[in-house]
């Protein structure tokens, strides 16, 4: 399969689905978006179930391939576009690092944070696949430092899915405000494909909403 066949990102606006859009438009990859409006539920009708059973996005297809979960997306698409620059090659050193924060993520990372949010208190640290909490974050805030990146001066995909994983995070309040944060955050949200991904999000958001509204009104 080659950069000719076609990409459709399955998608729904303000979700785990952006950042996999922003890594698109950082590649400047040619892409089509399905989207799937989840105010009514549309990423649980059979169709979409047919691609991802558990119902969620961020998923493309790519010519006859599909990928569903984040890091698989992103690590798939990046090399799709290795001239973009967003992901050191087979043989590059800097490959274990970028592998390690892709796969850290949603290893270690999602799950700290989804068993804060839920209150779910680990007895000890061999009963999760993250150690602690405390652990886990301090080991990404020191990959973070001095930054401006987690490869250092160089900026990969992984970065588009840390900067947007950790402002939503920080903006509910399930990861601390730190310097270093709140640093690499700005330095991320702030780049153009975010800005112009963000802003499309949020009308698309509005219209899902107002679907949603109008279709519980004539209920
Ligand atoms: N493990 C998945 C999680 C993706 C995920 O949780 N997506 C949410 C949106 S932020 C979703 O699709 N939720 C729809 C639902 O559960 O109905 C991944 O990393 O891609």
């Amino acid at each position: 399969m080659t950069t000719n066949d076609a990409i459709t990102l399955f998608y729904s606006p303000q979700t785990r689905a952006t950042g996999a859009r922003i890594l698109l438009e950082e590649l400047g990859a040619p892409y089509h978006l399905h989207v799937l409006n989840m105010k009514i539920g549309e990423q649980r009708l059979p169709g979409y179930l047919a691609i991802n059973p558990l119902g969620k996005v961020p998923a493309i297809r790519h010519g006859d391939a599909f990928v569903t979960e984040q890091a698989a997306v992103y690590l798939y698409l990046a090399d799709l576009f290795p001239e973009a620059g967003l992901t050191p090659a087979i043989g590059d050193t800097d490959r274990a690092a970028y592998l390690r924060w892709m796969v850290f993520y949603g290893n270690c990372f999602e799950p700290a944070v989804i068993d804060r949010h839920l209150q779910r208190v680990p007895t000890s640290a061999n009963e999760t696949p993250y150690s602690n909490y405390d652990d886990m974050l301090a080991t990404l805030e020191a990959a973070l430092t001095p930054g401006p990146y987690l490869l250092g001066e160089r900026l990969t995909a992984a970065d588009l899915l840390w900067g947007t994983a950790l402002n939503w995070t920080t903006m509910f309040g399930l990861v601390p405000e730190r310097p270093v944060f709140r640093a690499y955050i700005e330095r991320m949200t702030s780049r153009p494909a975010y800005l112009k991904v963000t802003a499309d999000d949020a009308a698309l958001a509005a219209d899902h909403q107002a679907i949603a509204d109008r279709l519980g009104n004539a209920a």
